[in-house]
């Protein structure tokens, strides 16, 4: 056995013989394939992708450091499985299963005498590989990041009075797509004028007049690993007020930045932005956390929330996204994605975040 699969076989704890993956991101992070469903069995000296019929030709090309195994009866294949190489216990992915599927496994397990381990330690083991990202992982998203930036430069020359945040969302994605993106990395949030206040609102037929300020939340996708940016920029001039947020985020984000290093807490980062952002007389319209890790999945761990005693460690990738929102105003984020290193971070995100007034 290869790669990460050989990693987790030397964490793979003493209670049970085996593991039982059956989360889409966790088979992908392990095998490189792609399927909305899958067994991956791992022993301590094998690996073994159950998947059915429709999975059959694509994984025995494209999974790696595994054994392909085409099943028409999960139950059957399972079994005798577990019989040829002398399993007793397997550990389950214990957050992927629900009750009934667990009961079910229990009771196809029971039938060869094999014993299931229900607790989140798997979860745990797997966690821990996958919140430190290997240069591999860091290329990808490095790549999707780049395919972002490209289409938002491309798309923001498209803004102009009284194209819908809808409009401009659609050419985003499309050229995210075009390019070598897998797909986008969430519902894409464009937002104009007092919609921007909403951090997670959800473009419409809104249209964009003078004065308004724009906001970008996007991604893509490459292989899987997602990428995420926040740009808040302004059509037309912007006021004293909007001027004076959008000053405010931007050196709160520069100081969350700043703070990113091996070895610091999550709480640290995140109160490098908020503090700075109540200094400024904006305390409580920072009403998220400061950021999240990036990988498989948009959302992964660590969490940059206030207060958490979680320590960075060289090789996590997370976000430094402050914002404030005025309710019925307007709302300014600045986000970059960045790989925590032994002396700082490496940003992967190169576009300028100075305000921009089209
Ligand atoms: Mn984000």
């Amino acid at each position: 056995m290869e790669g990460l699969l050989a990693t987790l076989t030397m964490f793979m704890p003493q209670c049970a013989d085996a593991v039982l993956i059956i989360s889409n991101e966790n088979r992908r992070y392990f095998t490189g394939f792609v399927s909305s469903l899958g067994y991956l069995l791992v022993t301590r000296k094998e690996a073994f992708l159950l998947v059915d019929s429709r999975y059959q030709e694509a994984a025995a090309q494209q999974a790696k450091n595994c054994t392909v195994v085409p099943f028409r009866n999960l139950s059957d294949s399972l079994k005798e499985l577990l019989t040829a190489n002398m399993i007793r216990t397997v550990m389950l992915e214990g957050s992927a299963f629900t009750l009934n599927e667990a009961a079910k496994i229990e009771a196809v397990f029971a039938e060869v005498g094999v014993s299931a381990v229900k607790t989140d330690e798997l979860d745990r083991i797997i966690g821990k590989m996958r919140i430190i990202k290997t240069p591999c992982e860091i290329e990808l998203m490095r790549k999707a990041q780049r395919i972002t930036e490209e289409a938002l430069t491309e798309t923001m020359k498209l803004i102009k009075e009284g194209v819908t945040e809808k409009d401009l969302a659609l050419e985003l994605e499309f050229r995210m797509l075009r390019a070598e993106a897998e797909s986008v990395s969430f519902d894409l949030i464009v937002l104009t004028g007092a919609k921007t206040s909403m951090p997670h609102g959800v473009p419409g037929n809104h249209r964009v007049k003078n004065g308004d300020f724009v906001l970008f939340d996007i991604g893509a996708t490459v292989d899987g690993y997602h990428s995420d940016m926040t740009r808040t920029v302004a059509f037309g001039k912007v006021d004293d007020t909007q001027r004076r947020v959008y000053q405010t985020v931007y050196q709160a984000q520069q100081n969350g930045l700043a703070a990113v290093r091996d070895g610091v807490t999550c709480g640290f980062v995140d109160d490098a932005c908020r503090s700075y952002i109540d200094h400024a007389g904006y305390q409580g319209y920072f009403g998220h956390s400061t950021g999240h890790g990036v990988g498989l999945e948009i959302h992964e761990n660590p969490s940059v929330s206030p207060g958490s005693d979680f320590m960075l460690r060289s090789g996590m990738v997370v976000t430094v996204e402050p914002g404030i929102y005025l309710p019925g105003k307007f709302g300014v984020r600045i986000e970059d994605m960045v790989v925590v290193t032994t002396d700082g971070c490496v940003n992967l995100a190169a576009l300028p975040k100075e305000l921009i007034e089209l």
